[in-house]
């Protein structure tokens, strides 16, 4: 049975050559014979939350995955991070590449190494702004709101749209 999953993941870097490595990860995803990208969001110009540290490219993409598990497209987003030289040191901590996994369909998945929706996404403008440009409509499993409502919940002061 082919089983197609509707996906999104979060892309944000803030140490390196950001866009290169931001398009490069997208190319590496695409290149996989299971995921297809269905749309990407502008980019944007996002301050830091956490520690003290340079200001990060954010932007979010949807993609409908074939036969491919939430573990295994974890792990895919895992070693793409590894290909561009991520180190995990302090936790919110600067760094190259970060790919999270924000939605699996309407899964709820709770693993201690993964889960989904992503807890914190809610209050995170640096994903929900992008994400409302090409997934306004999806409900968001947990609170059962459209990603547009959560969005509208928010601040967002720091988030700034660049052209792309
Ligand atoms: N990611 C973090 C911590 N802080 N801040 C911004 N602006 N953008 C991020 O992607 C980000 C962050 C941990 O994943
Ligand atoms: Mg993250
Ligand atoms: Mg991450």
């Amino acid at each position: 049975m082919v089983q197609e999953i509707d996906v999104a993941i979060a892309l944000g870097s803030n140490l390196g050559d950001s866009f290169n490595i931001l398009k490069q990860a997208i190319a590496q995803l695409t290149a996989h014979p299971r995921f297809t990208l269905t749309a990407c969001s502008s980019w944007y110009r996002t301050a830091p939350v956490g520690p003290p540290q340079p200001d990060y490219i954010n932007g979010c993409l949807t993609a409908q995955v074939t036969n491919l598990g939430a573990e295994t497209l974890l792990a895919m987003l895992l070693e793409i991070e590894q290909n561009f030289g991520r180190e995990r040191r302090e936790r919110w901590g600067a760094r190259t590449l970060d790919l999270d996994l924000i939605l699996y369909g309407q899964d709820i998945i709770d693993f201690p190494h993964l889960q989904v929706p992503h807890p914190r996404m809610q209050e995170r403008a640096f994903v929900l702004v992008p994400l409302a440009e090409i997934a306004p409509h999806w409900r968001e499993p947990c609170s059962q709101q459209t990603i547009q409502a959560l969005t509208a919940q928010l601040p967002t002061a720091g988030i700034q749209k660049l052209s792309s």
